[in-house]
């Protein structure tokens, strides 16, 4: 229909450039609300006349751009547009108030770097999640107001974070561009919907998330802001068309860029795995294989990847097709959430005789993180990043000549630690959070790391890498079997991992979840923790009424961090309870949230003695769990007496 409204005549005949005196120059006085209204009806009327007869591949560079004018329009600060663990996340009804994103977008422009805004190549894109693409169209008219010379788009506003991550890093633009920033559209593992949950975060020029020196000065933005710069008139561009469609503003030419992330993140994967070696252990017909997208962006690539690239069957993709609201699920790959996929891999309530296949996995909205499954077997993601460590040199070509370092998150567990020692690599814990990876890789002194949240990753980019994290698993699992996929029986991800805590020894480790608690109930209940950590002895005292079977905690405190390449420090980043035989009790308010209060206890524990690092880790921790609710006297404050996710 679009396309039949324009072909009768040129697009040039129906656009006609917009005469310079209808121009609002950014010095212009702010219009009145009225004469805005007024305004906004005559472009609603005309803006879907002339989005619809772009045809963009007709205008690259040609002479009948369509011109835009810029206003300043004025503002009143939100409260709460602080940036969390990874960005703003609020409800999508949120988002939807009047100047609500306006303002968070022109916060973060002006806490750029001038050069980074005016001129410059910005990516906008994200999990397609309900809201997103509004928000491209937004953003695109703010981008082109402030002087940003091209917008490269996702099609269908689609992009993972790490294709957005890969996109900053490698992409180059038909006319030499690199892009200098990313405005990602996620809420991550948060449900999606008109009535869920929408987001957006800054990532800057390495292609990782924005510093807290950049979010600080954002959320500060956020409070004083009282303009905003938008090209109203800029009609909306059709972002399902892969092409570059071109304008002109008071400041010079704008460009929006539509296209297929996948080529640039697939060429990335070539250059990192032997998609050669994995083809030969997915095509294997004693290999089966499956990969539930849970309706997030990863279904956007998952087809190219491990069907069309590494000839894995169709039919071992789940729920690959992103949509806006997640199927109505919650895109958050684990074992309560993944419900399709546990069932399928044997590890769900189901009793059926159906054999699950050999390798299952997870991706979040996002597709940033991911779960690993074998067959009836969970691999914790504390382990996973262990145990690929301890094999990409030999499973991965990138890592062949070794690695700079690994890195983990405070809560994480000790997996990773036993394998830099006994590797003798560098070694890093840092705070809850991709950004704080990204300084030790940009001095190249690490090269893979990870979070206990299902986040797995590497230097190749600077976020956690749901499908990297498959790749690396498939990697060695293709390794471990190399000679042997004629034989009786595979090494399956089971062996793996028994063969790595025989090795290094086991964390058992758990978390518990308390989603959506009274936001002043979690805080006391944090400042009840800090406050105990003044005195040990009563803390041991109470610890051996509960259990005595555990062992002294030996030391407690707030975890901070040092970044050791700029010296910048991150406080109050989890409360730690630490154990004479190296058992750990953390304590954290989530920072990702989107109403209320979530609190995580992480709990871990040890097992070096080879005839008992088979317990079930449930069992195993059933001590420390005792001790951990009961010290923090969770159920008295939060009325709770279970979590909502066990992980
Ligand atoms: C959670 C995880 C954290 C992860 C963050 C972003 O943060 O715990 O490890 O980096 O989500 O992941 P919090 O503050 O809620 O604990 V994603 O995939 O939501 O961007
Ligand atoms: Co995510």
């Amino acid at each position: 229909m679009i396309l039949r409204l324009c072909s009768p005549s040129p697009p040039a005949a129906i656009i006609p450039p917009r005469p310079r005196r209808h121009r609002h120059r950014p010095t212009t006085p702010f219009p009145s609300i009225p004469s805005y209204s007024r305004s906004l009806h005559h472009h609603q009327r005309l803006t879907p006349l002339l989005a619809s007869c772009i045809d963009r591949r007709q205008h690259v560079g040609g002479p009948a751009m369509v011109l835009f004018t810029v206003t300043k329009k004025s503002t009143t600060p939100f409260e709460g547009q602080k940036p969390g663990t990874s960005g703003l996340r609020k409800k999508v009804t949120v988002f939807q108030q009047p100047n609500y994103l306006q303002n968070f977008v022109q916060a973060t422009f002006n806490a750029l770097p001038a050069d980074q805004v005016k001129g410059a190549t910005i990516v906008v894109s994200g999990d397609g999640r309900y809201f997103s693409k509004d928000a491209v169209q937004i953003i695109t008219k703010m981008a082109a107001a402030n002087g940003v010379r091209r917008v490269w788009v996702g099609q269908n506003s689609l992009m993972s974070t790490p294709a957005v991550s890969c996109v900053i890093r490698e992409r180059i633009g038909a006319d030499g561009s690199k892009a200098t920033g990313a405005f990602i559209l996620t809420a991550s593992h948060n449900p999606g919907g008109p009535t869920e949950d929408f987001g957006i975060k800054y990532n800057m020029g390495n292609g990782g998330p924005a510093p807290e020196s950049v979010t600080d000065k954002i959320f500060s933005n956020t409070t004083t802001i009282n303009e905003y710069l938008i090209a109203e008139d800029l009609p909306d561009v059709d972002i399902s068309v892969v092409g570059v469609t071109s304008f002109s503003g008071p400041e010079g030419p704008f460009d929006v860029d539509v296209f297929d992330s996948s080529v640039d993140y697939i060429k990335l994967m070539k250059s990192i795995f032997d998609f050669e070696a994995i083809k030969k252990l997915l095509t294997s017909p004693k290999f089966t294989f499956c990969y539930d997208a849970l309706h997030g962006v990863a279904g956007a690539y998952a087809n190219r990847i491990f069907v069309e690239e590494l000839g894995a069957d169709e039919s071992s993709l789940l729920n690959c097709v992103p949509k806006e609201d997640f199927g109505g699920g919650h895109p958050d790959p684990n074992l309560t959430y993944a419900k399709e996929l546990v069932e399928r891999m044997g590890l769900g309530k189901s009793t059926s005789n159906v054999e699950p296949p050999e390798f299952g996995a997870a991706a979040d909205g996002d597709a940033d993180r991911n779960m690993i499954l074998g067959k009836r077997f969970f691999v914790t993601p504390s382990d996973s990043v262990a145990i690929i460590a301890a094999n990409a040199v030999q499973s991965i070509p990138y890592f062949s000549s070794g690695l700079k370092g690994v890195a983990r998150s405070m809560p994480t567990s000790a997996a990773l630690d036993v394998v830099a020692k006994n590797l003798n690599l560098k070694f890093f814990e840092v705070p809850t959070g991709w950004k704080f990876f990204g300084n030790l890789m940009d001095a190249g002194m690490c090269s893979i790391c990870g979070e206990e949240s299902f986040g797995t990753g590497s230097d190749h980019i600077r976020e956690k890498d749901g499908i990297w994290a498959v790749l690396a698993w498939l990697s060695i699992l293709a390794f471990k079997n190399k000679d042997n996929l004629g034989g009786d029986k595979l090494v399956s991800v089971e062996d793996i991992v028994r063969q790595h805590w025989a090795t290094y020894g086991r964390h058992y480790y758990t978390r518990y979840d308390y989603e959506n608690v009274d936001a002043g109930a979690a805080k006391e209940l944090m400042s009840n923790l800090v406050s105990m950590q003044s005195s040990l002895s009563d803390v041991n005292k109470l610890i051996k009424e509960i259990r005595s079977d555990v062992s002294d905690v030996v030391a407690a405190d707030e975890f901070e961090y040092k970044d050791p390449v700029d010296g910048s420090v991150s406080k109050h980043q989890g409360i730690r309870y630490l154990f004479g035989d190296g058992s750990r009790l953390v304590f954290r308010l989530s920072g990702t949230g989107s109403v209320g209060a979530t609190i995580r206890v992480y709990i871990e524990q040890y097992e070096k003695d080879p005839s008992k690092i088979g317990r079930e880790s449930q069992d195993a921790l059933a001590p420390l769990v005792d001790v951990a609710l009961k010290l923090s006297k969770m159920q008295e404050y939060t009325g709770r007496s279970a979590p909502t996710v066990i992980t």
